[in-house]
């Protein structure tokens, strides 16, 4: 309709159509009641006018029926619109399982982009169609927003932590990518595209290029690299703990609680190792904050959650056979040690 003039950029995400639906109906609940009520102003201020200088106005004992249907019929239906609201902000926040994995690293004024299977990109993102998914974000220095409006999907990406986004394309096509938080003097610059192609054509993309290592096969390069082996021995208690199957399990500290270990636990214990200890254990890891950037500590996690059953990430669409490095030496399944 608009094509010259687009005011509204395309539905091209499953999310798109549900966010838009939401939109729509509270706009359109808004403008009807705004024109009732500027109608009913204007309608009565001409009806009621006074008409000369003498006129006393008649005393009314107001309508008991009006005003619970004034009351009830607003609270209905602005409790519809934060049920429904509420539905689509928990499907868009919460990733389906199962779903495609890639890292994303907002840094000042671009965007890092890592797939599994080792290809690199900045300001572009290539995804597959009718595929979940899922962003890993996180930030080389200050808060960036990811934001593909054609998606209708937006999040914060935090220093510090990892924050996740998660959509599905439905249209193969080139969408806007922008970074929607204030982020310094390019800000305006750090933009991209993304590229969402049929599954055949994005399998064809990830195997022409020029793959550098998977984030698995680098996290473990750079794991032996800054000597985490020589504490973190594999298959036997060194002087630090056993990293086999710690991704997705319950790690007790030293202080008495209990912690998941997950990507945000794995990056506190490699940046800042004393905010907690795991029990059984001195602590003596250094820190590594400032020697890793933000992509080898996502590689470092990558590698963790190789180490774990729980933790390999599904392969893309169509790869029959997951693509990471298996190593036959490492007891994997084998169970944590007790008494952790
Ligand atoms: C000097 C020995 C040493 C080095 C080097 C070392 N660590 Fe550690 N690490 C430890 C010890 C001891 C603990 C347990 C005490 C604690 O929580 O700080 C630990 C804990 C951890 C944990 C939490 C484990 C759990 O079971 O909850 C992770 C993850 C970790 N280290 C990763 C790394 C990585 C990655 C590197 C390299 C970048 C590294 N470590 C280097 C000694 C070391
Ligand atoms: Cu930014």
């Amino acid at each position: 309709m608009f094509t010259n003039f687009p005011l509204f950029p395309q539905q091209a995400s499953v999310q798109a159509g549900q966010v838009d639906a939401i939109y729509f109906f509270v706009v359109a609940i808004t403008a009807f009641f705004s024109l009732i009520i500027a109608g009913a102003i204007a309608f009565f201020a001409a009806k009621y006018r006074r008409r000369h200088d003498a006129e006393v106005g008649v005393a009314i004992h107001g309508s008991l029926i009006l005003e619970i249907l004034w009351s009830v019929i607003p609270f209905f239906l602005t409790m519809g619109m934060f049920a429904w609201g509420a539905k689509v902000f928990f499907d868009l926040y919460r990733p389906p399982a199962g779903a495609m994995e890639i890292f994303v690293v907002g840094k000042q004024w671009m965007w890092k982009i890592q797939h599994m299977d080792g290809q690199r990109e900045i300001n572009e993102l290539h995804v597959p169609v009718g595929r979940p998914v899922k962003l890993i974000m996180g930030s080389e220095d200050v808060i960036h927003s990811f934001y593909i409006p054609a998606f209708r999907v937006k999040a914060d990406v935090i220093p510090g932590r990892y924050n996740t986004l998660w959509f599905e394309a439905t249209k193969p096509g080139t969408y806007h990518l922008f970074c929607a938080e204030y982020c310094g003097t390019k800000h305006s610059g750090m933009t991209g595209r993304v590229v969402a192609m049929d599954p055949a054509d994005y399998q064809a993309w990830l195997s022409g290029g020029s793959a550098s290592d998977s984030p698995v096969a680098a996290g473990e390069k750079l794991f032996q690299d800054l000597v985490c082996n020589t504490c973190h021995i594999q298959g036997s208690q060194g002087r630090g703990p056993v990293l086999t199957n710690l991704f997705g399990n319950t790690v007790e500290l030293q202080d008495g609680g209990r912690v998941t270990a997950d990507e945000a636990y794995i990056r506190e214990s490699i940046v800042n190792p004393q905010a907690k200890i795991v029990a059984g254990f001195q602590p003596i890891m250094p820190t590594f904050q400032g020697l890793v950037t933000e992509e080898q500590l996502l590689q470092l996690i990558a590698y963790v959650r190789s180490l774990s059953a729980q933790g390999t990430a599904p392969s893309p669409a169509g790869t029959a056979a997951p693509t990471m490095p298996q190593k036959s030496d490492q007891p994997v399944q084998e169970p944590r040690k007790p008494g952790r």
